[in-house]
């Protein structure tokens, strides 16, 4: 299933690898995609939305909306 977050507090490379890494502890299959400009981050992932959440948040940053279902193909840059 893919997910939207959208999470505040993001704002370099750093951050954009602790996010994806975070979830892949939780699943390593995991698609990340993060849009550092909108603070958006892209799940593609077979667990729950509670436990991504969470693992963003262990992280330290702030999930502030979440979108499960969204079809996403490809993302216009
Ligand atoms: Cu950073």
């Amino acid at each position: 299933m893919t997910i939207e977050f959208k999470v505040n507090g993001m704002s370099c490379q750093h951050c954009v690898a602790a996010v994806t890494n975070a979830i892949r502890e939780h699943d390593a299959a995991a698609q990340v995609q993060v849009d550092l400009a909108s603070g958006r981050v892209v799940v593609d992932s077979a667990q729950p939305v509670d436990t991504l959440k969470a693992a963003i948040d262990d992280a330290g940053y702030t999930v502030t909306a979440v979108a499960s279902g969204t079809a996403t193909g490809g993302t216009a840059r």
